[in-house]
């Protein structure tokens, strides 16, 4: 009797775990480095670059992205948060704009589709990828108006389905191609449809949003799974457009406490000292 109802459980479990599997996609997660990239779909010039992910190199005409394989079912109230690292390196070419060597930035990426890369140069392999919401950190100037419509050679912008000239933008003054890490954090709240984006070369999360604006992302989706990714462009100037840590959050999360290997290593090391102390001291 025990075996039977053993074996019953054990098909209940059995059922359980594959309701469980049934449920689309998964959702929080971190790569803190890209030494694996398992779940990822890289996407025309990117490439895994030691433990990061290169998504155009310092050459002319580049255009790479890198999207989660799998759709992720969007949060409570469609809501995320997400922190990530990026650094620019080897910029160089034309410099026919007023933000030194370098182009054309790279772009985080909310869209429907994991395998597509929008266009090279000044479309950051964005421009062009429909149903999506796009944050772009752009470091040419393709100049005023038009398609493009820059205020300046190093900004952010908040861009919808594929448009590159920006709803709404940001000046930074220090160079985002200047070769150092930069942190960024966005946040959108479902429930008051806010998107908010915050930028730092410290780890340190910056209390007051740089650049926000108000967008119904279910509507520009047209659906309430979406696939997470970067996008990058490079034209007659370049750079090295890397990826170096992620982390993705499917509630509105703000990523405050970001995790530093050396900071663990420092606590561990301080444990270990205090144990030996106590038991030096027999206390
Ligand atoms: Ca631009
Ligand atoms: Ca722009």
């Amino acid at each position: 009797m025990k075996w039977n109802w053993s074996l019953k459980n054990t098909k209940l479990t059995i059922a359980a775990i594959t309701v469980f599997a049934s449920v689309p996609a998964h959702a929080d997660f971190t790569y803190t480095d890209f030494s694996d990239t398992s779940g990822l779909t890289l996407n025309g010039t990117t490439i895994q670059a030691g433990s990061a992910l290169r998504l155009t190199n310092a050459a002319y005409w580049n255009s790479g992205s890198v999207f989660t394989t799998t759709a992720t079912a969007l949060g409570s109230l469609n809501s995320f948060s997400t922190y990530f690292q990026f650094r620019i390196t080897n910029s160089g070419g034309d410099i026919s704009d007023a933000s030194g060597p370098g182009a054309d930035g790279l772009v985080f990426v909310v869209q429907t589709v994991s395998n597509n890369v929008g266009g090279s140069g000044g479309s950051i392999g964005y421009g062009g990828i429909n149903n999506s919401v796009g944050i772009e950190f752009d470091t040419f100037d393709n100049g005023p108006g038009g398609s493009f419509n820059d205020p300046d050679g190093n900004h952010v912008g908040i861009d919808i389905n594929g448009n590159i000239a920006s709803v709404a933008t940001a000046t930074e003054p220090t160079l985002f191609n200047n070769g150092n890490v930069w942190n960024a954090w966005v946040d959108y709240n479902g429930a008051t449809n806010l998107l908010e984006v915050r930028w730092s070369q410290t780890t340190n999360r910056p209390f007051a949003a740089q650049l926000s604006s108000t967008i119904d992302l279910i509507d520009t989706l047209g659906q309430d799974t979406a696939y997470l990714g970067f996008t990058s462009g490079t034209g007659l100037a370049w750079g090295n457009h890397e990826i170096l840590s992620w982390e993705y959050r499917d509630s509105f999360s703000p990523i405050t406490t970001v995790p530093e290997p050396d900071t663990y290593a420092m606590i561990l090391i301080g444990l270990l000292g205090i144990t030996v102390l106590r038991k030096t001291a027999n206390i």
